[in-house]
């Protein structure tokens, strides 16, 4: 059974605990429990990770693309947080791990600060997912496996 990374970034631990309105109320173990829940409805397996770290998130997706070669991995929904509007090695180590990576984020970053509306992610990402809540992650996952599933 091939995999789905569920990557989650900087601050996304706090998720349920401060800032409903933006966020909504679930935690990250909410979130990680419903993805798990809906690779069991799409037929895949689930990993889920998240850290506040840079490196840590880099060396994730080249572990992914790794999988994707070897066939044992769909690909990534990735949220990467704030780094979404920083990164610029996150972006290369999405294209240089040529790993089909949904990027995701739970509020509409285009409704929100000037700041958030310029991803480095997005012109290396396989699709988007923008403004639909912790739901967005499924919708992420859900659109990973119509697109690259095969058979
Ligand atoms: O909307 C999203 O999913 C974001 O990726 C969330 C990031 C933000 O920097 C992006 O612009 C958009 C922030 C994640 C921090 O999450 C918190 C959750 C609860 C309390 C504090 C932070």
């Amino acid at each position: 059974m091939t995999s789905i990374l569920i990557l989650n970034g900087p601050n996304l631990n706090l998720l349920g605990q401060r800032e409903p309105a933006q966020y909504g109320h679930a935690t990250l173990a909410d979130v990680e429990a419903m993805c798990r829940e809906a690779g069991q409805r799409l037929g895949v397996a689930v990993q889920c990770l998240q850290s506040n770290h840079e490196g840590v998130l880099i060396d994730a997706i080249h572990e992914a693309g790794r999988g994707v070669r070897e066939g044992r991995v769909l690909g990534v929904v990735f949220n990467p947080g704030a780094y979404t509007h920083t990164s610029v090695a996150l972006h290369d180590a999405i294209k240089g791990a040529e790993v089909p990576v949904i990027e995701t984020h739970i509020s509409n970053v285009h409704a929100r600060e000037a700041f958030r509306h310029h991803s480095y992610i997005s012109p290396a990402a396989a699709g988007i997912v923008v403004g639909f809540g912790v739901d967005g992650y499924v919708l992420a996952m859900e659109g990973l496996v119509r697109k690259y599933r095969q058979g």
